[in-house]
């Protein structure tokens, strides 16, 4: 319902208030509300809807952010950020209580003199612009709430979410799968190569030639994008709800809403475009113990909306990170015609820390899916 706000005289709704603050909210029965800015003094969130009985420490959500934190290597930020968390509440025993897990990691290393040079000015590719548009001012040290810092929470929450789907054989895998011009081949692929190189991609060779090409990237000022992979083992067939809650509707709701993501894809993706029915319709069969399962999986283990018991498959194609060295020509807020160079501690790739970014927001997806599914049916 509509309501007329005493005094400030703009229209918003009472369900807006009570249940969506400013789209800082996500998931229905396994949500979470994040907050928190760059250089603000901390970034957290709240995950509310966790059943009661699950095994949690403050270790099992640290290894999650340890994938996630800045200084991994000299292709990612320069900033120092330990990123220890802190879980405030919803814990009794090393197990959750079913009540309001409440987490928290402290900003320690911001330089916000950095961001003095842009206060007025609008960097090419950022959300510089919108956020003025929209709120009249807003906070320039580091991006604020735009910041790629943001994504802390949903690791810490997604980590949450992958341990309850741990409980129910349900796996979440993400890796880097291109960089530039460089993609893994299935040849080479090898998961366990995934976590020896600090672009998070399972191909050795390819790894090699990612880090080549960034080393020009660096020398050239310039920065650079890619492609995210992520596989999600163990779902049963029936998860997802019909028409706008689709599985697959959900999870690109959710991938997209990281900072960067131009482009997601479910299964083949843009390339079914180009299949014919005969080829791109997965084949059903039973095995020899009368298991259903398909021959192919270009669905990408969704149809319908539902999953269909095979591995989900889906990518996050990321944009070049827009702080650049580089000269760029952009206005400042009193419309004039200026050119920058964006000072700062900038990655110039944000793909290897995205991987498990990507990985939380499908875990927190399924897991809230899944938790709504058990009113299914009588
Ligand atoms: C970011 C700019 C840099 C990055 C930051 C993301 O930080 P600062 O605001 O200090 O310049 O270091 O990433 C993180 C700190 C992080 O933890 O991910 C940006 O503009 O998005």
């Amino acid at each position: 319902m509509a309501v007329q706000e005493a005094g400030g005289g703009r229209l918003r709704t009472e369900w807006y208030k009570e249940n969506k603050m400013a789209g800082s909210v996500f998931g229905e029965q396994f949500r979470i509300t994040t907050w928190g800015e760059s250089h603000g003094r901390a970034v957290g969130v709240t995950v509310d809807g966790c059943p009661a009985g699950l095994p949690l420490c403050d270790e099992d959500v640290q290894i999650y952010l340890d994938r996630r934190k800045p200084g991994q290597s000299r292709f990612t930020t320069a900033r120092q950020e330990e990123d220890r968390v802190e879980i405030l509440s919803g814990i009794f025993e090393g197990r959750t209580t079913g009540t309001p897990i409440s987490m928290l990691v402290w900003n320690k290393d911001q330089r916000s003199k950095d961001y003095s040079g842009i206060m007025d000015v609008y960097r090419p590719g950022h959300a510089d612009l919108g956020y003025d548009a929209k709120y009249g001012f807003r906070d320039y040290r580091g991006g604020g709430r735009s910041s790629a810092r943001e994504t802390t929470a949903r690791v810490a929450a997604g980590a949450v979410a992958c341990r309850l789907l741990g409980q129910y054989g349900i796996t979440v895998t993400a890796y880097t799968r291109s960089i530039g011009p460089v993609t893994i081949s299935q040849e080479h692929f090898d998961l366990a190569e995934r976590d020896r190189n600090r672009l998070y991609m399972p191909d050795e060779e390819a790894a090699v030639r990612a880090q080549a090409f960034l080393e020009e990237m660096l020398q050239e000022t310039d920065s650079a994008g890619g492609v995210v992979e992520c596989v999600i083992q163990g779902v049963p067939a029936g998860v997802g709800e019909p028409v706008f809650d689709k599985l697959d509707a959900c999870l690109a709701r959710a991938v997209m809403s990281i900072g960067a993501v131009k482009g997601f894809e479910i299964g083949d993706g843009f390339a079914a475009a180009l299949s014919r029915g005969s080829e791109n319709n997965d084949a059903f069969s039973r095995d020899k113990s009368g298991k259903l399962y398909k021959k192919t999986n270009h669905s990408g283990g969704i149809l319908g909306g539902i999953s269909d018991g095979s591995d989900i498959v889906l990518r996050a194609a990321f944009k070049p990170t827009p702080s650049i060295a580089k000269e760029q020509e952009t206005v400042n807020s009193n419309g004039e015609n200026v050119k920058i160079r964006i000072q700062g501690r900038h990655d110039p790739i944000v793909v290897p820390r995205a991987v498990v970014v990507v990985e939380a927001m499908a875990a927190l997806t399924v897991a809230d899916l899944l938790l709504r599914n058990r009113g299914s049916r009588v």
